[in-house]
């Protein structure tokens, strides 16, 4: 795992109560997510990417902003503790956005949704966000990196969780494999990103990591730069939820879907746009509800501390569900944009609580036409 950076932040114990004690081998906590992670306590079982395939939307696990955070291993055996009882007890040293991840095969209990975990959606054929279980029992059954030797796939789910001790219960079920836990820091409000059209490399989401300095693009080493007088004025722009998109992508069709975000809560989105595009600013920037911040960026191409371009911010509302990015269609001579998410502030929260609409789990789909 060189060169992989630790993100999370969020510090967990975890503690096997006795019906999964009987299963001998305790679960180990710390852990830092990636691909070719071992997923068990007592298997070589691996986590990966599920799959090669982009129309599910999951090659790797780049899109769901899981690696380099912390997660759990639980026992293998332990799933067959009932879901009715206590297997596992975790402490969280603050409170945290966790993920679950549940074999596909298996029912799920209703403990899940009881700790208010909702599924991972997307647009892709499976509908949801999921990630794949590498069994193997010596080396040679474990591939290396995503889609390769997946023998089963685990759905993912997610929920904000308190600071303090959560018990997980078991699945009830011996034949599957038992569930993982991942978590991240709080106040993240993406549950996936995911390439939906073109062939350029595949967005990455960085949770809660938008800051003056951050790499704009997968395929560059180009910077956005951020004044402190900028991010004042833009609030929630600041540690946001940041995709980076592959700047390759530019001449990607402005009629048709490029990217596609999962929103877990309504957020304040962000567009920033680089300024040569001028007028030919694409429609549906403006159909989403996107209007200029007034407020601009530079853009650091090369990453060698010039400021080359400058970028424009644009802002909209969005609410909970899976929304649609269409493309630029404009090739050299520009940056592609960068996208970033943040919660709405709690005064915007209380009025949609009020309104009843915090919360929801079925996650809406938009697309424009
Ligand atoms: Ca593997
Ligand atoms: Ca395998
Ligand atoms: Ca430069």
């Amino acid at each position: 795992m060189a060169g992989l950076e630790l993100r999370g932040a969020v510090v967990v114990s975890v503690m096997e109560l006795p019906a999964a004690a009987t299963y001998a081998d305790p679960p180990a906590a710390g852990g830092i997510f990636g691909e070719d992670v071992a997923a068990f306590s007592d298997r070589l079982h691996q986590w990966n990417g599920v799959s090669t395939d982009v129309t599910r939307r999951q090659p790797t696990f780049a899109g769901l902003g899981l690696v380099g955070e912390t997660y759990v291993q639980m026992a293998n055996d332990a799933r067959a503790v009932s879901a009715t009882s206590g297997a596992y007890q975790v402490t969280l040293g603050e409170e945290a956005q966790v993920f679950l991840l549940i074999d596909t095969r298996q029912a799920v209990p209703a403990w899940v949704a009881s700790m208010g975990f909702e599924r991972v959606l997307n647009g892709g054929t499976d509908g949801e966000y999921r990630v794949g279980y590498d069994e193997g029992s010596g080396a040679a059954d474990l591939g290396v990196g995503p889609g390769l030797s997946i023998n089963t796939q685990a759905a993912v789910f997610t929920a904000r969780l308190g600071a303090g001790v959560h018990v997980f219960n078991g699945l009830g079920f011996a034949g599957n494999n038992n569930y993982g836990l991942v978590t991240t820091r709080a106040g993240t409000v993406v549950g996936g990103v995911a390439r939906a059209g073109g062939g350029n490399p595949t967005p990455a989401l960085l949770r809660l990591g938008f800051a003056s300095g951050v790499t704009a693009f997968v395929d560059r080493t180009h910077q956005f730069v951020v004044t402190s007088t900028v991010l004042a004025a833009v609030p929630g722009l600041a540690g946001a939820d940041f995709v980076q998109t592959s700047n390759d992508a530019r001449a990607f069709s402005a009629t048709t879907a490029l990217y596609e975000v999962t929103l877990l809560e309504d957020a304040t989105a962000f567009l920033i746009l680089d300024n040569r595009i001028g007028s030919a600013v694409p429609a549906w920037i403006g159909e989403m509800g996107f209007v200029s911040t007034g407020q601009t960026l530079g853009i650091d191409e090369g990453g060698d501390g010039s400021i080359n371009q400058t970028a424009t911010i644009y802002q909209a509302q969005l609410g909970a569900g899976i929304w649609e990015f269409n493309g630029l269609e404009f090739g050299g001579g520009l940056n592609h944009y960068g996208l970033a998410f943040s919660a709405v502030p709690e005064p915007g929260r209380a009025l949609l609580g009020a309104l009843g609409l915090m919360g929801i789990l079925t996650i809406r789909r938009r697309r424009r036409r």
